[in-house]
């Protein structure tokens, strides 16, 4: 069933440490292994496209995921994997879209996935929006194309999506003048207003205006793994409030998917593929070249200082904080320090247990901040294991890492980990928890 937004002493912590994450997009930690500093080869910031550069290759040349996942995107089905929009190609079911415009790229991603959810049980065309910011080296990057990271095709073999600037191009010119655009706005405090979809929408190419703003009560989520009659339900009362006619094109001021996102659409991560871009062939040539083919770990160490201080809260009164429940089950005094900020005994004795356990050569540390690589060497080193730690340009790069190595510890609070582990689980690969005791990956 539909879940509502409840329990706001949560929910306002989680808006708290969203805010905070601005000042994190900073990553200092020294660099290790590969020198990508100011390499102007992969996003040049006074240049466009950035970051999705295409890579020209042949196809199915060694794309991730190949023969791992349910299905091998590479190179297939051109169809899917382009838009061949017309204009007379309107979806008489009406379309659906939203500004992910809370928390930073994990966050987002989850209500990416919570909109996508939403889109299938409703039948309507999910516009795709951009991501609302992607921190980079060198410059924040605004309004990201879902294209530039991932996919379009392999969306699609779930349900119908058009990137955002394909349907203000080619479509709503006719389908949704200008003049006869409404926006929808979750009703916080009881006002409609647009004021944040405004800033959103106008930044898009070409912009949006909207001439009215229609509040929207259905303030609830689907939860995809449901039955089909409580899907149903969820359906029969978004057509009856609002019917594809009358409303063609919902378009939300904010995100449409709670966070943290219900357990039920985690799976719908199997349908994010990284693109074929210049980012994704730095992950896979850094793989290659500081792995080669043995064994490897790596770890997500979330410790920026937003995170400290959101770790400071007084978690003994919490059931759930942010992404926790990624890694256990709702339950007031479920969430221990270790597990939102783990302490650097505990990460050494874990890491320690997991390489006596595993065999790996390898460790690769990823972090907001500071990567430890001191401590993990020394711990290390004596068991002929190296430490390694990037710091890309972008932090998908490591997310890109995060998701192929052979065993992974992450960070249970943080979104970015569960990226990371919805990723793995959708390929079959173990993940583990920081703050949690080690029985083995299996
Ligand atoms: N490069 C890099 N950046 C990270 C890492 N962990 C966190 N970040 C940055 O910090 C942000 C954390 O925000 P978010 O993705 O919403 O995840 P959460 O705050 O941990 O739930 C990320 O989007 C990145 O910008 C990491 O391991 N590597
Ligand atoms: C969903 O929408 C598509 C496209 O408009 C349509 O072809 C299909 O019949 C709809 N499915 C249901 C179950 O209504
Ligand atoms: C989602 O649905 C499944 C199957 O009906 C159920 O087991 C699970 O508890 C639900 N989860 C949420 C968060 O509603
Ligand atoms: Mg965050």
């Amino acid at each position: 069933m539909g879940v509502f937004w409840g329990n706001w002493g949560v929910v306002s912590i989680v808006v708290l440490v969203a805010n905070t994450d601005a000042a994190e997009g900073s990553i200092n930690s020294p660099q290790d292994n590969l020198n990508l500093a100011g390499d102007g080869q992969f996003c040049d910031a006074a240049a466009q496209p950035c970051p999705g550069q295409r890579l020209h290759r042949s196809k199915g040349a060694g794309v991730r995921g190949a023969g791992e996942g349910e299905f091998d995107w590479a190179g297939q089905d051109e169809e899917l994997a382009h838009d061949h929009v017309t204009k007379d190609g309107w979806d008489g079911n009406g379309y659906i879209t939203f500004c992910p415009c809370m928390g930073n790229f994990g966050n987002q991603i989850e209500q990416y996935l919570g909109a996508i959810a939403l889109a299938k049980v409703v039948n309507r065309t999910l516009i795709l929006p951009p991501f609302y910011h992607v921190y980079h080296r060198a410059r924040q990057l605004q309004n990201v194309p879902f294209t530039d990271l991932f996919q379009l095709g392999a969306l699609r073999q779930f349900h119908r999506v058009i990137p955002v600037h394909d349907f203000l191009t080619i479509l709503a010119p006719e389908h949704w003048p200008a003049g006869q655009r409404r926006g929808y706005a979750y009703p916080f405090g009881g006002e409609c207003s647009l004021t944040q979809s405004k800033y959103f929408y106008k930044d898009l190419n070409p912009p949006v205006v909207f001439d009215d703003c229609v509040p929207c009560k259905l303030r609830f989520d689907v939860n995809f793994s449901a039955d089909e009659r409580a899907k149903g339900a969820i359906k029969n009362l978004w057509s009856n409030s609002f019917s594809p006619q009358s409303h063609p094109v919902l378009a939300f001021n904010g995100p449409i998917g709670i966070f943290p996102m219900i357990a039920g659409n985690r799976y719908l991560q199997k349908y994010l593929r990284w693109a074929d871009t210049a980012y994704f062939a730095v992950a896979q040539v850094y793989i290659s070249e500081t792995f080669g083919k043995d064994i490897w770990v790596a770890i997500h160490l979330r410790n920026g200082e937003d995170w400290v201080k959101a770790c400071k809260t007084d978690l003994s009164t919490l059931a759930y904080m942010m992404a926790s429940p990624q890694c256990h089950e709702k339950k007031i005094g479920a969430v221990t320090k270790d597990l939102c900020l783990p302490s650097i005994p505990h990460m050494l004795e874990l890491t320690l247990q997991v390489f006596q356990d595993v065999k790996a050569k390898h460790l690769f540390i990823a972090t907001d901040k500071h990567p430890h690589l001191q401590e993990f060497r020394m711990l290390l080193h004596p068991l002929g294991v190296s430490v390694h730690h990037l710091n890309p340009d972008i932090p998908q790069v490591d997310l890109m890492i995060l998701g192929q190595a052979d065993f992974f510890i992450g960070t249970c609070t943080s979104s970015f980990t569960s990226f990371v582990k919805r990723e793995r689980d959708a390929n079959g690969k173990p993940s583990i928890f920081w703050g949690q005791e080690y029985k083995g990956f299996q």
